[in-house]
């Protein structure tokens, strides 16, 4: 124990946010509206989260800029003009800087403060937090609102060290920017970061050298600036677009084409892939027939047509071949949405090297080395992703009940009840633990409302601790843990969304089979029943 004049200087509060992103911002905003004593603290030296982190040039939205906003704010809806369909990361920053301002959040926020541990104190049903820089504060409710894709993930590639060169990952893109005009750059990852990362760039290298290992299929996202009508529309609408994403599976503006593509005939089928494709972002996946999103005939020619697309914009045939999927099915990934990435492969300064093919065995003083080749690089950029979900909470030292760590609790993938709590981990809700995928504002704000009131009724009943009972945790948990198993789509690549990317890391999915809007619905239903499953007292 710490003498009781270092306990005098552990700050007290009802709530203890982690994460400035998205989610922690607005978890903020609304424990402090129903009068809770909140700090909210995060590693960034500005609030964002991923859209802080991710300055890589080209890092956008691949969901419309005003469905992803906050809804919880007439005034913000009317206030906030987005500049474009899909916001670039400059203005993303932008608004959620607006945000913190606005609603005068940054009172309560400490940045550039990362958080080591959090041990859970039995005794008091409070939960201890400690900084990197030995800071300690103590509350009874700890929401990690750390991010699904906040752990950045390199590779362990063997002489990373003796690199010569300079080197970053997308999602700790230095604030000054990198330096690459003129130089050598190799990039190592195709997911939606590289997709997006590698048109902005091979204009102003000298050259360009993409590591590929599995190719996607992305989609065209067709950004284009907000005109001032459409401006005024979309303020008008907002209700009526939120109730639309509320109503969509993962809360996008979009709804499924009720008729299946292998129903209509050949032609009609052609003609609603050409015009969607010609639509912009997530149109072509989810106005698309309903069956594109199944294992299938239908799938399988949506997938064929896309294969086709690719293999028109590359003029060389071989290296067209090598940009098309041929080992996992559309939609069995978020598809990435790029912006005149196939066309970069016909510049000259560009070289796709295919690592499926000829694996990267090192990294070298002047490059990369595959099996079959030397790259000489002045930058390599490590587009490679993130450990997702439990990565940013393995990060910290999270102990509950007996000392027991989260870590080791979610070794062998997430254990909780609904994703927001685990057995032997009073009071700690982890808002970004196992949820449904999709419109990512959509799918947390509600989610935010109901921890938020889950944690007023405690307040209500004088309930000083929170936990699901082991049944309802074992439930759900195999749930999940069945999903993972079954034949669909979403087990049918190896993705993040499956811990596939992190070597050693367990199989499972890390997002529910349920959509959004079951989440919504059966949350409701739970806290309707005096919170059915979880052990209050
Ligand atoms: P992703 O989608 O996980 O993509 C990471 C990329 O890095 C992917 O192409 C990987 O190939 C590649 N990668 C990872 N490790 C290696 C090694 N060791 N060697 C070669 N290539 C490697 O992350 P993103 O940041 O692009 O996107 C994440 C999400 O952000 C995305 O889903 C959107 O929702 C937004 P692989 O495919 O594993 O063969």
């Amino acid at each position: 124990m710490p003498p009781p004049e270092q306990e005098a200087a552990v700050e007290q509060f009802d709530a203890i946010i982690i994460g400035a992103g998205v989610t922690g911002l607005y978890a903020l905003y609304r424990l402090r509206e129903r009068g809770f004593s909140v700090r909210l603290f995060d590693e960034g030296a500005g609030v964002g989260g991923t859209w802080y982190w991710n300055r890589y040039p080209g890092a956008r939205f691949d969901s419309e800029s005003y469905t992803y906003g906050y809804s919880f704010s007439e005034e913000l809806l009317q206030e906030w003009d987005w500049q474009d369909h899909y916001a670039g990361q400059p203005e993303v920053e932008r608004y959620l800087n607006h945000v913190a301002d606005k609603f005068d959040l940054r009172q309560d926020i400490r940045l550039s403060s990362r958080v080591r541990s959090a041990t859970y104190r039995e005794a008091e049903a409070r939960w201890d937090v400690q900084l990197d820089n030995g800071l300690r504060s103590r509350a009874r409710f700890l929401v990690a609102a750390v991010g699904i894709l906040s752990a950045h993930y390199v590779p362990d590639f063997e002489g990373l060290e003796s690199f010569e060169g300079a080197w970053c990952h997308t999602g700790r893109w230095p604030a000054e920017g990198m330096d690459l005009a003129g130089k050598r750059v190799g990039v190592i990852g195709t997911g939606s970061t590289g997709v997006q990362l590698v048109p902005e760039i091979a204009g102003e290298v000298s050259a360009l050298t993409v590591f590929q290992r599995t190719p996607n299929y992305c989609v065209p996202l067709r950004n284009r600036p907000i005109d001032a009508q459409t401006q005024q529309r979309i303020k008008a609408t907002y209700a009526d677009i939120f109730q639309k994403c509320s109503q969509s599976p993962g809360g996008f503006m979009y709804q499924f084409d009720q008729r299946s593509a292998m129903e209509v005939s050949p032609e009609e089928r052609q003609e609603q892939f050409e015009r969607l494709w010609m639509e912009p972002g997530f149109t072509k996946w989810l106005a698309n027939f309903y069956d594109v999103m199944m294992s299938g005939p239908a799938n399988e020619q949506y997938s064929e047509f896309l294969r086709s697309k690719i293999r028109a914009y590359v003029e060389d045939p071989i290296l067209a071949e090598t940009l098309v999927p041929n080992d996992h099915m559309f939609s069995s990934k978020r598809p990435p949405c790029e912006n005149g990435y196939y066309e970069v492969f016909n510049r000259a300064n560009v070289t796709l090297v295919d690592v499926r093919e000829a694996p990267i065995e090192r990294i070298t003083p002047k490059g990369i080395r595959t099996r079959d080749a030397d790259y000489e690089l002045d930058v390599i950029v490590f587009a490679t992703g993130y450990d997702a979900v439990t990565g940013a909470l393995d990060r910290m030292d999270i102990r509950g009940e007996g000392g027991q760590t989260l870590r080791e609790k979610f070794a062998g993938g997430p254990r909780t009840y609904l994703g927001i709590q685990s057995v032997g981990f009073p009071n700690l809700f982890t808002l970004n633990a196992a949820q449904p995928g999709g419109n990512y504002v959509r799918v947390v704000e509600p989610l935010v409302d109901w921890v938020v009131d889950c944690i007023a009724h405690m307040r209500e009943r004088e309930f000083t601790r929170i936990s699901p009972t082991p049944g309802a945790e074992e439930e759900w948990t195999n749930h999940v843990l069945a999903a993972s198993v079954a034949k669909t789509l979403r087990t049918g690549a190896d993705s993040w969304l499956l811990g596939a990317n992190i070597p050693g890391k367990a199989r499972v999915l890390l997002s529910p089979p349920d959509s959004a809007l079951e989440m919504r619905l059966r949350r409701a239903q739970i806290a309707e029943s005096g919170y059915a499953g979880f052990l209050l007292c």
